[in-house]
C-alpha cells in the first residue's frame, strides 16, 4: 500500500499555513473538575452552559496571531462570549487548567492572567481588564509547554492569597513559538474560564487591556527558537507582585509519574477527530529519537508522504523515521482521505 499526498497543495499549505493545536478541556479548581468550553458545543440547542468562554472560530483549535494582538480576540480567543456558568475557588486555592494533547512541536511560554467583572453574564472580551499572576519561558533548557506536556497536559496556578473576593475571569495561555522566528509566527492560544473567588483579602492589583499586551516584535513574540537560547523574555505585562511565586507544576518525579499515566502506544495513530477535516494527528514511536511537524492539505496522488514529512521537517528527521512515520500515517490517511488542516506527528525516543 502506498499513501501520496500532492506537493502542489502541500507547499502551498506550508508557505501559508500554520498547524493549530489544543484548547482548554476543562479545570479543576479547589478539587471540583468543571467541563471547559468546546466548539461543537454550538452545534447543541440549547449548548452546555460552561465555566469555559466560547470560541465559535475555533472548530480547527485554532490561535490568535500577532496581527490580531490590538483586537479583543487577544482576551479570550476568537469571537469569545463570557460563560454562563462559573466555578469556584478560595483565595490562595489552586485552579488546574487541563489542555487538550499539546504537540511537543509548540514550545513556548504559559501565561495566566485575571480580570476582576461585575457580574459575570455581562462580561465582554473588550471591557475585561487584566493582571497577570503566573508565567512560565524558558527555564533550564525546558520550555513551559514542555513542562505541561508532562504533567498530561496540564497547568496549575494558585490564585493569590490576598485578592479581593469576587467574580473573576481567569485567563490561560499557551504562545507556540515553533514559527516564531518570522514576524507573525507566534501562535497565541488564549482561554477563558470564570472564577468565583472567596474568602479573600482586599488587593486589587492594576490591571490592562490585553489589547496592551503584546507586540508583533516583543524580544519573546519574534523569536528563533532554534538557536541556542540562552535567556527567554517572558512577554506581557509583569506579574503581580501579589502573586504567589511558588511552582506549582509539581517536580521531576510527579512529572514523570503523570507522563508515564499517559497512554500513547509505540505505534498508535490518534485522531483528535474522526471527521473528514481533522484537526491534528499524533503519531509515536518508540523506534525514532526526532520530531517532525507537517502542515498540509492532503488532497490525493503525486508525492509520497515520507517525502513530505522530509520536506516540512521543524528538525531535520532521518529516512528511518520517515518511513516509521508514513507507516503509521497509513491507517489513518486511508481511513481519513482528506486531511484539511494539519498533521503533527510526534516521534518519541
Ligand atoms: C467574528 O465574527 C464575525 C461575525 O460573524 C466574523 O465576520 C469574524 O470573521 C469573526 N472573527 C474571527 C477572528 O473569526
Ligand atoms: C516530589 O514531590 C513528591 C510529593 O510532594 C515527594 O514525595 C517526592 O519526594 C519529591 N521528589 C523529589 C525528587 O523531590
Ligand atoms: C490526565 O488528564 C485528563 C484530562 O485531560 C484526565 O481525565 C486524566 O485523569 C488525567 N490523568 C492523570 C493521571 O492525572
Ligand atoms: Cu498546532
Amino acid at each position: 500500500m502506498s499513501f501520496k499526498i500532492q506537493a502542489a497543495a502541500l507547499l502551498g499549505a506550508l508557505a501559508s499555513t500554520a498547524s493549530a493545536h489544543g484548547h482548554i478541556s476543562g479545570i479543576i479548581a479547589d478539587g471540583t473538575y468543571y467541563q471547559g468550553y468546546d466548539p461543537s458545543m454550538q452545534y447543541q440547542s440549547p449548548p452546555p452552559s460552561v465555566v469555559g468562554w466560547s470560541c465559535p472560530e475555533c472548530l480547527d483549535n485554532s490561535f490568535v496571531d500577532p496581527t490580531m494582538y490590538t483586537t479583543s480576540d487577544i482576551a479570550c480567543h476568537k469571537n469569545a462570549t463570557v460563560g454562563g456558568t462559573s466555578a469556584s475557588v478560595a483565595a490562595g486555592g489552586k485552579v488546574e487548567f487541563q489542555w487538550t494533547t499539546w504537540p511537543d512541536s509548540h514550545k513556548g511560554p504559559v501565561l495566566t492572567y485575571m480580570a476582576k467583572v461585575d457580574e459575570f453574564a455581562s462580561a465582554t472580551a473588550a471591557d475585561l481588564s487584566f493582571f497577570k499572576i503566573d508565567e512560565s519561558g524558558y527555564t533550564d533548557g525546558t520550555w513551559a509547554a514542555t513542562t505541561l506536556i508532562a504533567n498530561n497536559n496540564s497547568w496549575t496556578v494558585t490564585i493569590p492569597s490576598t485578592l479581593a473576593a469576587g467574580n473573576y475571569v481567569l485567563r490561560h495561555e499557551i504562545i507556540a513559538l515553533h514559527s516564531a522566528g518570522q514576524e507573525d509566527g507566534a501562535q497565541n492560544y488564549p482561554g477563558c474560564v470564570n472564577v468565583a473567588v472567596t474568602n479573600a483579602g482586599a488587593a486589587a492589583p492594576s490591571s490592562e487591556s490585553a489589547t496592551k499586551f503584546y507586540t508583533p516584535t516583543d524580544p519573546g513574540i519574534l523569536v528563533n527558537i532554534y538557536s541556542d537560547l540562552t535567556t527567554y523574555d517572558i512577554p506581557g505585562p509583569a506579574l503581580w507582585d501579589g502573586a504567589s511565586s511558588g511552582d506549582d507544576q509539581g517536580n521531576s518525579s510527579e512529572r514523570a509519574a503523570a507522563s508515564s499515566a499517559v497512554v500513547v502506544s509505540s505505534t498508535a495513530v490518534v485522531a483528535s477527530s474522526a471527521a473528514t477535516s481533522i484537526a491534528a494527528v499524533e503519531v509515536t514511536s518508540s523506534a525514532v529519537a526526532s520530531m517532525s511537524v507537517v502542515t498540509s492539505t492532503i488532497i490525493s496522488t503525486s508525492v509520497s508522504l515520507e517525502q513530505a514529512v522530509q520536506s516540512t521537517s521543524a528538525t531535520p528527521i532521518t529516512t528511518a523515521a520517515a518511513a516509521a512515520t508514513s507507516d503509521a500515517l497509513a491507517p489513518i490517511i486511508s481511513q481519513v482521505g482528506t486531511i484539511t488542516h494539519g498533521i503533527h506527528i510526534r516521534l518519541a525516543s
